[in-house]
């Protein structure tokens, strides 16, 4: 008999596969192609003899139309690609597994919410909105978040974003506000980006709008990295249990490295060093084994307290607040394995929201509905007919069967005399069956609906602002001001100057005095006297202002979202001929006891001796991986380094960026003399020590709390 080691050798599976194995890995592995050692063939296994040149007549005649095998090259390539995705275009992805801590018997029957002994497959894509797939990933954007869980009863797809509310609260409106915020129809410009007028015309227009775009005019727009974000459901879902009943629930990703971001300067310069530089980091980091990891949370409202809030719980503009309804982890999703082939895996998986499996349950917020629409329909288009579903990396691991035929590209060979049931032929089968716990098929919530079809928004939808208010009062200082600045920016690009005056008026003045009137002073428009805020009906339906019944929630504010530690941070150690390797030797150990990765930087890739006679190679050159590729720069000390700075503006400069973009810098030795030079103040950030031990209490604090604000004020000095 062969080991289970040697069928998987045979398979063609290696060591890290094993590791990180799950069904879905297994399943995929029949897809799995590789071609070493293999014979060039056609498509039809013809082994070809000469790839370089066309069939002639004659060396130096006119092609022939006989030539197979040209034909069938070009052919193929011609139809490479597919359409992109009409939003959320350009991403990257990575496989995993989910586990839950505890069973979730009391909330639902889902069965991979149940057993904490399960690894439930997942296949989890990040993505930017508005760019087309060349996109630049650090783009001011939402971010994606879309899980596809391979559950043992299906796939669960949970199609999610890193902000909590939307946009829109209803279906109708989603391809006016893309239109809106795509590149302009008459000239395609621009990429990746929101600041433009058809953007701010349609988001001063409605209102609905104001809490989502302060969102994305936060730090949230700007992750450095998709493992620093967190992930939402947005909707409000319900949760059945094997007795029936059923919660309201929102779904939330935690992640495990904490919540932070670029700064604005760093993001917009990083778009041309680095136009990849998340998925880079999302890729090494699970090539070097740092998985990056969530924990899954619940906030759960009882069926009975639907109506309890002062918001609708079906209104995707709104969040519940954590302080309301705290959020219960309930379980870890770790990612760990790259994808092997970018197209067959993250541009072909298809995601959909109505993808679901028994014990979770829609809600009727009116955007989940027509989402539940949209996903099928467009991936009609996408990957060209319903059989996407068969696609390896959308195939789910548990048996699936129906008596769907046919269509573009079937794979199933179906066998079998009936393709319709109820069949006799076939004795019957496949057959349904039984919802509840002793059968396991889906059964929708009986929810009670009494109703006159209707078109028309529900008054308890009406608030737009408390909640955009309660987001501006829960930030930071810095927070709010780099809110200013991103308003700022944007609005000033916008030409039409009643588009300015129309959202510093209209929407921001509503949301806060202080915003809209800082805003207003930066691009030109009269500031406000006063909100203009209309009265809106409450829950309660009585005409009232909005209101929320919490003034501030901490759980918003990104600086209380930090992990605490500074594990699978980047730091650059700055290397050049002659440098003391001792004080190098010292700080990798001490990172990568933490956890950090760390990174050789030297003046050119060129190999660097040190004092000490060794060859040092450097993971790249200053220019290559500027700061902005990095949480902090170590430099080691002594004259070497400071030699290596003398008249290299570029290495100048790689300090000097460092400490604009308020990143912890730890200088040792004589290289301490650089911050003279380049007239930084030493603060809790910039550390100078005689060596490694002196700076590296605070330089380790320092890359934890991941900007060193207090020095913001007087960075704004140094040129960008
Ligand atoms: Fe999507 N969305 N969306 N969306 N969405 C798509 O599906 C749509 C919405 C989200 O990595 C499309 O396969 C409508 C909210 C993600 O492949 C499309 C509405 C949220 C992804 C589509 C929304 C999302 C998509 C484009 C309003 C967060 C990328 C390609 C009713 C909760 C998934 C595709 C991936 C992708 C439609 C609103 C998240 C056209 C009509 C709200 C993460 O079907």
């Amino acid at each position: 008999m062969i080991s289970k080691q040697k069928q998987s050798e045979l398979a063609g599976i290696d060591a890290s596969d094993r590791q990180n194995s799950s069904k879905k890995i297994e399943q995929l592995e029949v897809a799995r192609e590789d071609a070493t050692g293999e014979a060039l063939t056609t498509n039809t296994g013809t082994r070809i003899a000469d790839n370089q040149n066309t069939l002639k007549a004659g060396e130096r005649g006119p092609s022939l139309l006989e030539d197979f095998i040209m034909r069938e090259k070009i052919t193929h390539f011609d139809h490479e690609r597919i359409p992109e995705r009409v939003v959320h275009a350009r991403g990257a992805a990575a496989h995993g597994y989910f586990q839950v801590y505890e069973p979730l018997s009391d909330l639902t029957k889902a069965d991979f919410l149940n057993d904490p002994a399960k690894k439930t497959p997942v296949f989890v894509r990040f993505s930017t909105v508005q760019g087309p797939r060349g996109s630049a990933d650090t783009v001011r954007d939402v971010r994606g978040f879309a899980v596809k869980l391979y559950t043992d009863e299906g796939n669960f797809d949970l199609v999610g974003n890193n902000m909590p509310v939307f946009f829109i609260q209803d279906a109708i409106k989603f391809p006016d506000f893309v239109h809106a915020v795509k590149p302009e129809p008459h000239n395609e410009i621009p990429t990746g980006q929101s600041a433009h007028d058809t953007f701010w015309d349609f988001v001063s227009l409605t209102p609905e709008s104001a809490h989502m775009v302060l969102w994305t005019m936060s730090d949230r727009a700007i992750p450095v990295q998709y493992r620093a974000m967190q992930g939402f459901g947005v909707h409000t879902f319900r949760m059945i249990n094997a007795e029936g009943k059923s919660v309201f629930v929102k779904f939330h990703w935690r992640p495990v490295s904490g919540v932070f971001s670029l700064v604005w300067d760093e993001a917009q310069k990083l778009a041309g060093k680095d136009p990849d530089f998340n998925r880079r980091n999302l890729w090494e980091d699970i090539e070097n084994g740092d998985y990056p990891e969530w924990e899954l949370g619940l906030q759960v409202v009882p069926e009975e307290d639907e109506h309890k809030f002062d918001f609708d719980l079906l209104d995707p503009t709104k969040i519940i607040p954590e302080e309301l309804v705290p959020v219960k982890i309930v379980g870890k999703m770790t990612l760990n394995r790259n994808p092997d082939n970018y197209f067959a895996e993250t541009e072909q998986a298809a995601f959909h929201i109505g993808h679901i499996v028994p014990g979770i349950d829609f809600s009727n917020d009116p955007l989940l509905q027509g989402r539940l629409f949209s996903y099928t329909d467009t991936q009609l288009l996408r990957l060209g007919g319903p059989n996407f579903n068969e696609l390896p990396i959308n195939r789910p691991v548990c048996p699936f069967h129906n008596n769907q035929r046919d269509a573009l590209h079937r794979q199933t060979i179906n066998k079998g005399r009936a393709s319709y049931e109820p069949n006799s032929i076939d004795g019957g089968w496949p057959k349904e069956t039984p919802p509840g716990p002793s059968g396991g098929g889906f059964e929708s919530y009986p929810e009670a609906i009494s109703a006159t079809k209707i078109r028309k928004r529900s008054e308890s939808f009406g608030d737009h602002f408390s909640q955009a208010t309660l987001f501006w009062n829960s930030m930071s200082a810095p927070e709010k001001a780099h809110i200013i600045a991103a308003y700022s920016f944007e609005l000033g690009k916008v030409d039409r100057m009643f588009i300015r005056e129309r959202e510093v008026n209209e929407i921001l003045a509503n949301i806060d005095m202080q915003l809209a009137t800082e805003v207003a002073a930066n691009i030109g428009v009269k500031p406000p006297s006063a909100p203009t805020m209309p009265a809106v009906k409450a829950n309660d339906g009585k005409s009232q202002k909005p209101k929320t019944n919490i003034k501030q929630s901490p759980a918003l504010s990104q600086m209380n979202l930090l992990a605490g530690n500074i594990k699978s941070r980047k730091v650059a150690i700055l290397i050049a001929p002659g440098v003391k390797g001792a004080d190098i030797d010292a700080m990798m150990a001490a990172l990568k006891k933490e956890g950090a990765m760390a990174k050789l930087i030297a003046p050119s890739a060129a190999p660097v001796k040190t004092a000490e006679g060794s060859m040092l190679e450097p993971d790249g050159s200053m220019e290559g991986l500027p700061s902005i590729a990095f949480d902090a720069v170590f430099v080691p000390g002594d004259e070497a380094m400071l030699k290596a700075f003398e008249g290299n503006g570029v290495a100048l400069h790689y300090l000097l960026e460092a400490y604009k973009h308020l990143k912890a810098i730890a200088l040792c030795g004589k290289a301490a003399d650089l911050a003279d030079k380049l007239s930084l103040q030493p603060d809790e950030g910039l550390l100078k020590g005689a060596d490694t031990a002196a700076v590296i209490g605070d330089f380790f604090a320092a890359i934890a709390n991941h900007r060193v604000w207090a020095r913001e004020e007087k960075a704004k000095a140094i040129p960008a």
